[in-house]
């Protein structure tokens, strides 16, 4: 059988993951989450499809192309995630499993940083554990797109 595809999309800036402010972000760089995700997701059955982008546009394309092609969808929309009505539209018509990670705590953060449009689509929302979060997210993400066993049916 085919693994279930999940798709994990990284919003802007996230390219500079281990390059730039170690101390809010951590040492990893992008390649290592991606590192980190497939190696997690083949533990779990899953394939992944890993991406980042830093236009708001192409986020909202890539989520709506999981439309009949992913399984769910685990999303760091970095700086798109106060202000993208857009990405939450096509993250509602989609109407697929959605994990929201975030690698820092948002809420001891700046107020800005708080109120999150993509929270309202999403299943569940990690933050705050650093990348960490995205193997958390695939592990859940795991449970969420599982085929339902017949013998738990009432
Ligand atoms: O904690 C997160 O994962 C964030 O989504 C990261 C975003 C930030 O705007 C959110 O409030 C929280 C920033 C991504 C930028 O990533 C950088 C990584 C290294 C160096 C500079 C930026």
């Amino acid at each position: 059988m085919t693994p279930p595809l999940i798709a994990v999309l990284n919003g802007p800036n996230l390219n500079l993951l281990g390059t730039r402010e170690p101390e809010k972000y951590g040492h990893a760089t992008l390649d290592d989450v991606e590192a980190l995700c497939a190696e997690t997701a083949e533990d779990l059955g899953l394939a992944i499809d890993f991406r980042q982008t830093n236009g708001e546009g192409e986020l909202v394309t890539w989520v709506q192309e999981c439309r009949g092609r992913a399984a769910g969808i685990i999303i760091n929309p970095a700086g798109y995630t106060t202000t993208s009505i857009a990405l939450l539209d096509a993250l509602l018509a989609v109407g697929l499993p959605v994990i929201e990670v975030h690698i820092t705590n948002i809420h001891r953060r700046e107020e800005f940083r708080h109120h999150s449009y993509v929270s309202k689509a999403a299943t569940g929302v990690i933050a705050g554990l650093g990348v960490q979060g995205y193997a958390l997210a695939l592990q859940a993400m795991a449970g969420l797109v599982a085929p339902e066993d017949p013998d738990d049916a009432e």
